[in-house]
């Protein structure tokens, strides 16, 4: 399944609307760990290798429509994030990362409030990164096959805009974080295309 979603900067104004009538469906606090190689390689190419609660998943961008990706693949299979990252076969998953210099370089926790609004999810996230706290929301849908991403996402805006939500690029919270520790880091995204100004 691919998740497509667009994530939205909103005032409590805009979270009354959006979850007047959804359906609220669970709250949990969750820590994901972010690694990397020392020169970036791996977000450098839109490849995002986290470990959340202890179980390791790798986003990779997926190309829709020959346009800049914005949606990913989530892959948890541990062989398959070994064949995504031309890792060989391996005992010990984290061991191999460090071996292979592929080492955390962030570790937050999120607080995640879930709705329901058939047929989009909604998940409003307060990250807590010790020295700032950063809310997200996000609007999500799940599809089959890649051909279903610009679809998905033409819903997801009809819905904001039926919500009245603002429309603005936003930061997710890797990238905010990334952006206000790691300014090496940043301009790197920037210059390699994965991130906008
Ligand atoms: C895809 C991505 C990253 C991985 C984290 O993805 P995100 O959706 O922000 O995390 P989360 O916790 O909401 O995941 P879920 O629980 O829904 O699986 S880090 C950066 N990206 C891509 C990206 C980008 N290229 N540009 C900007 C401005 N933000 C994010």
């Amino acid at each position: 399944m691919i998740e497509v979603e667009k994530k939205f900067l909103l005032t409590s104004d805009e979270v009354a609307r959006l979850t007047q009538n959804a359906t609220f469906l669970v709250e949990w606090t969750f820590r994901d760990t972010y690694y990397d190689t020392a020169d970036f390689s791996l977000s450098k190419s839109d490849k995002w290798l986290r470990s959340r609660d202890g179980k390791f998943e790798l986003k990779v961008a997926v190309s829709s429509l020959g346009k800049k990706a914005d949606q990913y693949d989530e892959i948890t299979d541990e062989v398959k994030i070994r064949e995504a990252l031309q890792l060989s076969p391996g005992n010990n998953f984290s061991n191999d990362l460090k071996q292979n210099g592929i080492v955390p370089f962030c570790s937050f926790s999120t607080t995640r409030k879930k709705y329901k609004d058939d047929p989009f999810i909604i998940d409003l996230d307060l990250v807590d990164f010790t020295s700032f706290k950063y809310s997200i929301g996000e609007i999500e849908l799940m599809v089959e096959s890649k051909h279903d991403i610009e679809n998905a996402v033409q819903q997801i805006l009809h819905y904001a805009k039926e919500k009245d939500l603002k429309i603005t690029p936003v930061r997710g919270k890797v990238v905010e974080y990334i952006r206000r520790t790691s300014p090496q880091h940043y301009s790197e995204l920037i210059k390699a295309g994965i991130v906008e100004e």
